[in-house]
């Protein structure tokens, strides 16, 4: 006889795909409504599961954790950021959680490259103007942006994500800076033509574009702080694809609104998915939808990561993506 089928409760609508190997190899529950699941349905779920499969949207700390039935062994978030799940208080119940790095590196990086060129070139101004019919044809002075090439990046959190962006951006002619817990290898390094500031401070007021690529843990919590941001040049812009937490967002809204700084590219927000209020309606902010991973590929590849994660767990073996807390 074939052994159980593991109880996977899934809190969110995943590509069809995902969906349907899950249930073909998990006793799956999906939410076949996307919405989010309130707190006393988390607890339900997780009070059920064998397997829970969360994304960004469901808060798991401690309390409800708490809640957390014998049989929940698995948390196998979709996603590659955990700063939603109290990691530590998982484990000390025994409750292994994962992730998704990796698949979503590309496309991440992909639309880094998007907002900077974005806010650099207006581009978002351009089409708004253009689709709301006020082009009333080309001028030498208007709608003037700044060059990318040649100017200097300084990326913040130099991990795989970090690193794909500073790929892409030595083929647009940037100069590599960058601010990390340590170097880069010297491979890397020499690939990169990468220069290392381990003063964050120092690195912030001498580029022309910062982007942030850090997770966001108690140590990250606003890095970018309003006494950090005072310190970049009047003509630097900032781009954030990690996490809105990193940024104090009221500063950096300050900053934008009063012309410190050139402009800025946010796909994440202090408090997604409420976006601060001062941020809206302000023509050197690109604001986007917390889109860095989203193509059809990455969620397919990221559900795939969380299937493998639950079958080597069901086959009696330690998921590859396993997240420990030394690590974060
Ligand atoms: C995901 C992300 O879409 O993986 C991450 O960390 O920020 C997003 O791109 C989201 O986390 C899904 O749960």
């Amino acid at each position: 006889m074939a052994a159980r089928k593991p109880k996977v409760i899934v809190t969110r609508k995943l590509p069809d795909p995902v969906e349907t190997r899950m249930r073909e190899l998990f006793d799956t529950e999906l939410n076949l409504t996307d919405a989010p699941l309130s707190a006393e349905q988390l607890a339900d779920a997780i009070g059920r599961a064998d397997v829970l499969v969360p994304t960004i949207t469901d808060r798991l700390d401690e309390a409800l954790l708490a809640k957390a039935g014998p049989t929940l062994k698995v948390i196998a978030n979709f996603g590659a950021g955990v700063d939603h799940i109290d990691v530590a208080a998982a484990i000390a119940r025994g409750i292994t959680v994962t992730n998704t790095p990796g698949v979503l590196t590309e496309d991440t990086a992909d639309l880094t490259m998007a907002l900077m060129m974005a806010v650099s070139r207006r581009i978002v101004e351009g089409a708004n103007v253009t689709q709301a019919g006020e082009y009333h044809g080309w001028n030498p002075t208007w709608m003037m942006g700044h060059r990318i090439t040649g100017k200097r990046l300084g990326i913040i959190g130099m991990g795989r994500i970090g690193q794909a962006v500073a790929r892409r951006a030595r083929a647009f002619g940037l100069q590599i800076h960058y601010h990390n817990r340590k170097p880069v290898s010297s491979r890397i390094a020499e690939e990169l033509e990468a220069t290392y500031w381990e003063s964050l401070d120092q690195m912030l007021a001498r580029m022309d574009i910062i982007t942030v690529h850090s997770p966001h843990t108690p140590a990250t919590y606003h890095l970018l702080s309003a006494r950090r941001l005072k310190l970049l040049q009047k003509h630097a812009i900032l781009v954030n694809t990690a996490r809105g937490e990193i940024i104090d967002e009221n500063a950096l809204a300050e900053l934008l609104k009063a012309g410190s700084i050139a402009g800025a590219g946010l796909d994440v927000f202090e408090f997604e998915p409420t976006i601060n209020p001062k941020l809206l309606g302000l023509p050197n902010a690109v604001l986007l939808p917390h889109l860095g991973s989203a193509t059809i590929e990455g969620r397919i590849d990221m559900g795939e990561k969380v299937i493998i994660n639950i079958r080597t767990w069901m086959d009696g073996h330690k998921p590859p993506d396993r997240v420990i807390p030394a690590m974060m």
